[in-house]
């Protein structure tokens, strides 16, 4: 059995790598757990779900944790596509340091903007990892320019590389002024070598007066010609790190393996540990669910931070969010999908926990004493709508339970019945989000679906007044029907909804019929005139009308009725509406025009623009629905990954002629 329990809470390193898609954070994790002899050293530890094997990226929180230098290092694979977003927010609240993954030639990325905004929101610790030095157009310097202007001037190279492309050979840790290289393939570690002794010097320099800057003590020193001691520099830096005062920049080769093990020593010796981050060891027990994965064989892990307090093995705990009391019994702690069960675990250890039922992402586990709580992260919110059905009819009960479970497996993904459409909607961060979805129904859940096209919320409405009489007269043989209605409509305020006004005198219309009236010319008007949708914003006026005292009933009236809006209706003439969104993009001051006419092109009115964080724009527009559909993958094609949208419903507008052609000969094939 492992033995968490006894390893200190001031001994336990919780972190989370996080960045853009493909930028190496699941190689420079393998590599963390090779250093240390744990996992497959052929790699696939972190990334074992078919979907991700299939394709080559990470697509859910995956965790592992290895021993070095006498600490224990839970390392929380997050995915960087921005198809999977789901897994990476509620991760920041388990860890107390994000390493911030940048790929050396492609620079920083949208994902990396995002996340950095929410690690503001979480205060949580970060450090950078330059990686992919090794790659042909590798940059360092300017790399470090552009981390500086975009997340200012906190940031603190620690490292820097020896050579960078084809020339990378290792790297010059500047605090503790040593080198590690690759000589031979062999691991040196060394002295600074001669030709880049003056370089690494200035940079140590600048390095010291950074730290030395938070502490005035060690200000006052320094200016007077004192040189603080590594460790006084080391202690300080630590504390500042801990206070996100300060975001230190390492960098290496995660495929090379530079840089790797510097990380790890990083990690334990300037890294905070959760006791710097408030978790009490004499504290009631309290846990933050991380993750819930669900395992067709295992059933349902949840992944939990030890908040405060020490867990042991069948401890009870109150569920913050449903109040159920649960026991935790099989604990064990996990390196990619492996287990390893355990018996106990110090605050703020990372625990994963089987078969806690109705136990989801986000959730706070406590003690009856305990009074915490964890504020969500925000998350971006997912606009990429599908339609879905089940397959075989016979599924559509097992996919309503799959996709509540797929739902608390993947926060970011949205499942919505639209009441309008009757559709079973999919809302996710994507195509690929979507797809994965799909694929996950099936092989965990055993229930194949298939997207159908999505329908949008159409109405119809009246162009002007008319006036029609509806007639049921039926007297031929048995029992008669007989009602006869004179009907006036005309078309109210957008928004206005729906008024039926009875100008009945003299009773030609009986009393105990008028409802029924009413009742023909709603169900009329939920069927609308022209394709199909509901019609919308009409006052209709019974102004007139006949009956029989013996063939008259409801089922005649209720009919006038309907036959009698229709007519009149068709009279007034009839428009259709279509849903149009509020939509905000946000990109690159550069990509503003580009973004403002691709809008345009797709019958956008804009609103304005304004600007965002840091060297980023906000273009406001509506825009139909229909031409949003696909707008998530678009935007991230136009705006190679940088661009952010988001949009609501705003309101209905009518459709221009040739797009209302459309979707009346549409609906019409379909009869
Ligand atoms: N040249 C070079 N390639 C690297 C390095 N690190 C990772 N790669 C490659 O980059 C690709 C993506 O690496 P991953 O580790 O899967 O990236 P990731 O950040 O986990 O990606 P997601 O899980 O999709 O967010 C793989 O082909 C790696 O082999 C590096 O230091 N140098
Ligand atoms: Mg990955």
């Amino acid at each position: 059995m492992a033995m968490n329990g006894e390893t200190p809470t001031v001994r336990v390193r919780n972190v989370v790598l996080l960045g853009h898609g493909g930028t190496g954070k699941t190689t420079l994790a393998e590599g963390l757990l090779a250093a240390a002899g744990v996992g497959d050293a052929r790699g696939g530890t972190l990334d074992f779900e078919p979907e991700e094997r299939d394709r080559g990226h990470s697509l859910g929180l995956a965790t592992a944790s290895l021993t070095w230098k006498d600490h224990r290092i839970n390392l929380l694979d997050a995915p960087g596509g921005p198809e999977a977003v789901g897994d990476a927010y509620p991760a920041l609240r388990a860890a107390d340091l994000a390493v911030f993954v940048v790929d050396a030639a492609q620079g920083i990325q949208a994902q990396h903007d995002q996340l950095w905004d929410a690690c503001d929101a979480a205060g949580l610790p970060r450090v950078v990892f330059l990686n992919k030095l090794d790659k042909d157009n590798a940059k360092y310097q300017a790399n470090v320019d552009a981390l500086r202007e975009r997340y200012g001037k906190r940031l603190a190279p620690v490292h820097m590389p020896i050579g960078v492309g084809p020339e990378f050979t290792g790297v010059i840790d500047l605090l503790h002024s040593f080198a590690v290289r690759l000589v031979d393939g062999r691991r040196v570690e060394d002295e600074v070598p001669e030709g880049r002794r003056e370089q690494a010097e200035r940079n140590r320099e600048s390095l010291v007066e950074a730290i030395v800057e938070v502490d005035d003590d060690l200000l006052e020193r320094y200016l007077e010609g004192e040189v603080p001691s590594t460790k006084e520099l080391q202690e300080c830096f630590r504390h500042g790190i801990a206070a996100g005062e300060f975001f230190p920049v390492l960098c290496g080769s995660a495929a090379m393996g530079i840089g790797v093990r510097l990380l790890a020593n990083f990690i334990v010796e300037e890294g905070p540990s959760p006791a710097d981050r408030g978790a009490a060891a004499d504290g009631p027990l309290a846990l933050y669910v991380a993750k819930t994965l669900s395992d067709p064989y295992v059933g349902r892990i949840n992944v939990l931070r030890v908040l405060s307090g020490q867990l042991r093995q069948d401890d009870r705990v109150v569920v913050a969010r449903t109040g159920a009391d649960v026991r935790l019994h099989q604990l064990f702690t996990l390196c990619g999908k492996e287990q390893t069960p355990i018996t106990t675990a110090p605050a703020g250890d990372l625990v994963a926990v089987a078969k806690l039922d109705d136990v989801v992402t986000g959730d706070v586990l406590r003690s009856r004493e305990a009074a915490v709580e964890v504020e969500p992260v925000p998350m971006p919110e997912p606009f990429h709508r599908v339609a879905i059905e089940a397959v075989s009819a016979g599924d559509e009960d097992k996919l309503s339970t799959a996709l509540a479970r797929l739902s608390e497996e993947d926060p970011a993904l949205r499942v919505d019945r639209d009441s309008e459409t009757r559709q079973l909607v999919l809302r996710g961060h994507g195509p690929g989000h979507i797809d994965v979805a799909i694929a996950r129904l099936k092989r965990k859940f055993g229930v194949s679906v298939q997207q159908v096209p999505l329908r949008l919320a159409y109405r119809e409405t009246l162009r002007g007044s008319g006036s029609a009489v509806g007639r049921h007269v039926k007297q031929s043989g048995g029992h008669g029907q007989y009602g006869v209605v004179h009907l006036e409509v005309e078309p109210l305020e957008r928004g206005g909804g729906f008024e039926f006004e009875d100008r009945i005198v003299g009773g030609v219309v009986p009393n105990q019929f008028i409802p029924s009236v009413e009742k023909g010319v709603r169900e009329a008007m939920g069927h609308g005139v022209l394709a199909g949708y509901p019609l919308v914003d009409c006052r209709v006026r019974l102004v007139d009308g006949k009956h029989h005292s013996v063939d008259s009933s409801q089922v005649a009236f209720e009919v006038a009725g309907s036959l009698g809006f229709r007519a009149a209706a068709e009279q007034a003439g009839v428009a259709l509406l279509e849903p149009v969104m509020e939509v905000a993009v946000t990109v690159p001051d550069a990509l503003t025009g580009d973004v403002m006419g691709d809008l345009s092109s797709r019958r956008g009115r804009i609103q304005g623009t304004e600007p965002g964080p840091i060297g980023r724009t906000v273009v406001r527009a509506t825009v139909p629905e229909a031409e949003m559909l696909s707008y998530t993958a678009e935007l991230r094609s136009l705006s190679s990954g940088t661009g952010a949208v988001e949009m609501r419903y705003d309101r209905h507008e009518e459709c221009p002629e040739n797009v209302a052609r459309k979707v009346v000969a549409a609906a019409q094939e379909k009869g």
